[in-house]
């Protein structure tokens, strides 16, 4: 039976995760479909023909429309499913400061450090490694600093912010090398808020595909 929803991506993918786990929150009616991006699908000729000119996942197809970027889809799904979107045009405009800011600096810089640290062959040099983590850091302490006076990014309650910048956080300590728990409190305890969130799963739990021993584990 075909779902209302179907979300092309992988395990692996936080930015996919992002959408994956705001379509589970929602009890959206959807289907993941797995893309083989370590097979290289996404860098064909034909995916970016026909599915996504960007090279990348997630890509969500929903009544005829094709959408990528998470924050788009993101965006679409609150529209859509009346859940998670902003109230004012206050907020409107605070979801999408802190969705550029997310996308810039917050999951951009974690996502790239997760996979040079976890998963990149052949490995980066120390110094490489070193830059990615202290870009990430950077970003951490703005959050961090931020949520130490509110539950959520934006509201009293959860957004599409949220969904985004939740993209690579859940994964193991052992992929992305830092453990928030231990270093960033008000982070930790905003990852704890979302994990209570009824349908909240982890991202292998979400997603289609191989789980890959990180590197150092
Ligand atoms: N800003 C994009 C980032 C998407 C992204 O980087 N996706 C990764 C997988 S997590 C990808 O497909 N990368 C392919 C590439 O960069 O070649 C979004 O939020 O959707």
């Amino acid at each position: 039976m075909n779902r209302e929803y179907k979300l092309h991506c992988f395990a692996q993918s936080g930015n996919a995760y992002k959408v994956a786990l705001m379509l589970s929150c929602a009890g959206a009616d959807w289907e993941p479909d797995f893309v083989d991006y370590f097979g290289g699908v996404t860098r064909t000729a034909q995916w970016r023909q026909d599915v996504n000119e960007m090279g990348e996942v997630p890509v969500l197809e929903h009544a005829g429309r094709t959408l990528s970027q998470s924050g788009v889809i993101l965006d679409y799904l609150a529209d859509r499913l009346d859940e998670f979107g902003a109230r004012s045009d206050d907020e409107k405009r605070e979801i999408l400061r802190w969705m550029l800011f997310d996308n810039h600096k917050f999951t951009s810089y974690l996502a790239t450090y997760r996979w040079l640290n976890a998963f990149a062959s052949p490995p980066p040099h120390a110094e490489v490694l070193a830059f990615f983590r202290g870009r990430a850091e950077a970003a951490f302490a703005v959050v961090d600093r931020h949520l130490a006076e509110r539950e959520f990014m934006v509201a009293n309650r959860p957004t599409i912010a949220d969904f985004s910048m939740a993209g690579y956080v859940f994964y193991p300590t052992e992929e992305t090398g830092f453990d928030f728990s231990a270093t960033h409190p008000n982070i930790a305890r905003w990852k704890d808020r979302i994990a209570a969130l009824p349908g909240w799963r982890q991202p292998y739990d979400l997603m289609p595909g191989q789980r890959i021993a990180p590197r150092n584990a």
